[in-house]
This record gives structure tokens, sequence and C-alpha cells, in this order.
């Protein structure tokens, strides 16, 4: 999926009519709105400028994207949320053999380090449902930071379409 801005308009193509595309052109566009509409609803989804030329949502693994955030200095909490998920819409009657997904999520800080903060597997041989995901971004309170989203295949690159399920970052008080 491609997605540009221009305008203050995010427009999603696809890039064939195939099925998958379409599908996935469908929960692309969904996925953005529900982001658009966290923002408006009153999430705190800050300085969020993602780079909208190179960024796919959901897509066979391996996938990269990286959002720049700066992150509020604040006694609250904040956390990135999401959910992973490995689409089967177009796996076969008779499958062949799959490993599922590795999703993992790390940030750049201000002077380039880079950290893993959070890795885990979606194998749909198990999982039936999204596995949620909860991300302290506590220790990057007051930076301007890359938050990086990964899938990669595993050994197996069967069916891997991957998802991240409306991907925020929130700042909530402690607590909640
Ligand atoms: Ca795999």
């Amino acid at each position: 999926m491609k997605v540009a801005q221009e305008d203050g308009t995010l427009t999603v193509e696809r890039p064939t009519d195939r099925g998958e595309h379409r599908a996935l052109h469908g929960l692309t566009r969904s996925l953005i709105a529900n982001m658009v509409e966290g923002v408006t609803a009153g999430y705190q989804f800050f300085e969020y400028r993602p780079d909208y030329e190179t960024i796919t949502f959901a897509a066979h693994a391996p996938t990269r994207a990286e959002f720049t955030l700066t992150i509020p200095s604040t006694p609250n909490r904040v956390d990135f949320i999401s959910a992973a998920f490995v689409d089967q819409t177009n796996v076969p009657a008779e499958p062949e053999p799959q490993d599922g997904v590795r999703f993992l999520i790390g940030a750049r800080d201000a002077a380039g380090e880079v950290a893993l903060l959070h890795e885990l597997v979606y194998d749909p041989t198990v999982d039936e449902r999204p596995k949620p995901i909860t991300v302290s971004l506590d220790a990057y309170r007051g930076q301007t930071i890359q938050l990086i989203l990964l899938t990669n295949t595993g050994d197996n690159t069967n069916y891997d379409w991957s998802l991240w399920v409306d991907p925020l970052v929130i700042v909530r008080p402690q607590g909640f």
C-alpha cells in the first residue's frame, strides 16, 4: 500500500486489484482513519509526524516503520499501544506450513541509541485473536525519539500478512 499526504488529505493506493491487495487497501484505510479519529476523540497523540511515503501499516513481513515523536515532560504515563495480528484471509484450505510473524518495537533516542522495547510472536496456528501490546515510553519523557515498528518473517515466509492494529501513543494519569 502506498500512503500519500497532499493538501491535508491522506490517500491510500493499492498496487493491483488482486483480492489480497483490495483487502489490505481497505484495512489500511480503516487503520489510518482510526488513528485520526483517536486524535480528534481526545487521545494525546502528540507531535505525530509519520513519513507517509514509506510507512505501511498492513503488509507482508518484513516491514519497518518509524514515527518521530516528541514526548512531553509529564508525570503521566506514556505508552505505545497496539495489537499484533497476522491476517489469514488469503490462506488456502490446505495451507503450507507457517510459523507466524515476529513483531518488534524499538526506540532511537536523541543520542541515536536504539533500544528494543518489546517483541512477540504471533503464530496463527496457535493464536486466534490480535495480541495486545502495551509498551512504556516513560523513559523517553522530554525527548524527541523515533519509535520503530518492525515485523520479520521468522524461518518461514508463508502467509506473513502482518498488521499493527490501531497503533497509538497515549498519555494518561498514573493508575489508569
Ligand atoms: Ca513466518
